[in-house]
């Protein structure tokens, strides 16, 4: 491909498009990636996070006005809006559960309004992020008609097959980190070898997700920098609640079924120096920030990278930053005493354990590799060690084989964490698995004919996300109806209430039960994809 300006002439903009305020960590490391390359390069940061709706079409044009890049970056964070809690407008899981599930029609009624509302707002954002995309390319070619519009980000990653067919043609689809793609670009070296396509002038590879990133020795950012390209950087400094994203490493090596962060980041884990971590955060540290999101896959992905970690937090510990506070995903089955002290010492003030199930048995179906024999005693030690904040563990039922047993199992696993950590401290996060593509958990839907090779997995249409909501039968008709009693009796505590109602109805297990799965004969496998 070739590139009309040279290197050192290039004018980069980085737009983030419109998201819920969550800091822009995508591409602040891509522009100080490139600015350590060529640090002469201009570049600008533009975050639609910071613009109020109304505004984004005027205020995108006059930064391109301003400006006038010559490399548009576009980067997009979210598409998918089913989650436990509230969100846009509403509370989507419920809605669809109220149109799927609901008995009365009423409720029915009011879940079709909601999930309408729902509908109309998650077209309207995919619709208007891709119009801005088209917008600015249209307003920057006024200056240089030979301009070259690339797009990223982590829905980009999971959707660069369906969003390639709605961008203009000749735009670059990033998958992953696209530093080394940008490097690529810049130096009018060959990059279609990096995990990308152009659209209308080549496809998607075959497994282009599964390919390996291209590793980047990553040294802590450059926030002198990023502030003089990003005149909102304040916005984000000034709100003292904001947990700001340090990326401490890159990839996780497990194979969970339903995840696509394995394929997105890569299987191979790539730790970012401790010291160069720590550097970051000092820097954030003195501009006044004192919560910080470690936004790794998972902060301690396998036993063997518990040395890293503990490095980092010792290293945390030494600097003196002793007022900070840090949340992250962790795997709970990979800690130490010696872990939990230092997780402690140094401010962790919240973190979410995805078990998904507190049935060992249904664990291992799902291909966590998680022991949770392992996970209660290191939460054990972890509370020894003085954890009295928040946990918030993530439970997705009916993912696979689910059974009135493996549901008694996981109330009983619940209630032994209460036990450990105060049921006040425990924050049950009922999530259904959305389905995503490139997981596990999609190959077997094929096998069983509940989606077809070539669905739409974006369509959020009612008798398409009722697939894609994974709450199959002959189990999902009663979940659905235990949510939808939870909702009605305790809204605010939706979570709480769903394990209470659960209990009801079909008990709680034995703890020895749930840690012990016996292996069986007849087991319904996942089929493998790598
Ligand atoms: C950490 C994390 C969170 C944390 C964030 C904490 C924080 N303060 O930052 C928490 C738990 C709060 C969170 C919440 C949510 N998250 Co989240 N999260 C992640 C996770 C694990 C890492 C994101 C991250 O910051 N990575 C580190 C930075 C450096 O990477 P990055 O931003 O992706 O940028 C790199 C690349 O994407 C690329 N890139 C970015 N832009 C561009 C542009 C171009 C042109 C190029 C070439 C490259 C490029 O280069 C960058 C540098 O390497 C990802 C999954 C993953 N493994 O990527 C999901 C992910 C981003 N989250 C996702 C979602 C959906 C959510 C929620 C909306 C979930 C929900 N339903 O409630 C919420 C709400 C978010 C919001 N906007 O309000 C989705 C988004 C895609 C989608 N399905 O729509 C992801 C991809 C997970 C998934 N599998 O679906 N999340
Ligand atoms: S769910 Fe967590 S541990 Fe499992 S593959 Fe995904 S990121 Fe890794």
């Amino acid at each position: 491909m070739e590139v009309k300006t040279p290197v050192m002439d290039n004018r980069i903009l980085y737009v983030r498009l419109p998201c819920n305020p969550i800091f822009p960590i995508g591409v602040v490391y891509l522009a100080d990636h490139v600015h350590k390359l060529f640090p002469t390069i201009e570049q600008r940061i533009f975050d639609l996070g910071t613009v109020p709706p109304l505004d984004y079409a005027f205020a995108l044009d006059q930064c391109i006005d301003e400006f006038k890049p010559t490399l548009l970056v576009f980067s997009w964070r979210d598409i998918q809006i089913y989650a436990p809690v509230g969100g846009r407008g509403g509370n989507p899981l419920q809605y669809s559960f109220e149109i799927f599930y609901a008995k009365n029609p009423l409720v029915k009624l009011h879940g079709a309004f909601g999930g309408l509302r729902m509908l109309t707002s998650y077209y309207t954002e995919l619709w208007r992020n891709l119009g801005l995309i088209k917008r600015g390319l249209k307003r920057a070619r006024k200056y240089h008609p030979d301009i070259r519009l690339v797009v990223g980000g982590g829905a980009v990653s999971v959707f660069y097959e369906q969003l390639g067919k709605s961008l203009p043609k000749g735009t670059i689809v990033s998958v992953g980190e696209g530093e080394t793609l940008l490097e690529k670009l810049l130096t009018g070296t060959e990059f279609i070898d990096e995990r990308c396509y152009i659209v209308g002038e080549s496809q998607p590879r075959t497994r282009l997700i599964h390919e390996q990133p291209t590793p980047v020795e990553k040294t802590a950012c450059n926030y002198d920098y990023i502030e003089s390209i990003w005149s909102e950087l304040n916005y984000y400094l000034q709100e003292g609640d904001f947990y700001i994203g340090v990326q401490t490493k890159r990839g996780c090596p497990h194979n969970c079924c339903y995840c696509v962060y394995t394929v997105v980041e890569g299987k191979q884990v790539r730790i970012n120096p401790a010291d160069e971590v720590v550097a970051e955060m000092r820097q954030l540290y003195n501009r006044g920030i004192r919560n910080f999101w470690f936004t790794d896959a998972q902060f301690i992905p396998a036993r063997k990278f518990i040395e890293d970690a503990e490095e980092l937090l010792q290293k945390i510990v030494d600097s003196g930053m002793s007022d900070i506070h840090w949340a992250a995903y962790i795997r709970a089955d990979n800690l130490t005493p010696k872990t939990c002290e230092l997780m402690v010492k140094t401010g962790m003030n919240y973190f979410e354990i995805g078990i998904t199930s507190g049935s060992q048995e249904l664990v291992r179906k799902m291909r966590m590799g998680y022991n949770l024999r392992t996970v209660l005693q290191n939460c054990r030690d972890l509370k020894a060690a003085g954890f009295n904040d928040l946990v918030s563990v993530n439970y997705s039922f009916n993912v696979i084989d689910e059974r009135p047993e493996t549901i008694r199992q996981t109330i009983a696993y619940h209630r032994e964490l209460e036990k450990i950590f105060g049921a006040d401290k425990v924050e049950p996060a009922i999530f259904f698995i959305g389905l995503q593509p490139h997981t596990h958990l999609e190959e077997y839907a094929f096998k069983e004919g509940i989606v077809k090779p070539g669905y739409n997995p974006m369509s959020h249409m009612p008798w398409n996300a009722r697939k894609l909501l994974w709450n199959p039968e002959p189990l999902g008709s009663f979940f659905g109806e235990v949510c939808l009693e939870a909702w009605r009796r305790n809204p605010n505590d939706f979570g709480r209430e769903v394990m209470k109602i659960l209990e009801e109805r079909v008990g709680c297990a034995d703890l020895e039960e749930a840690l012990s799965a016996p292996i069986e004969t007849k087991e319904k496998p996942l089929v493998s994809v790598s």
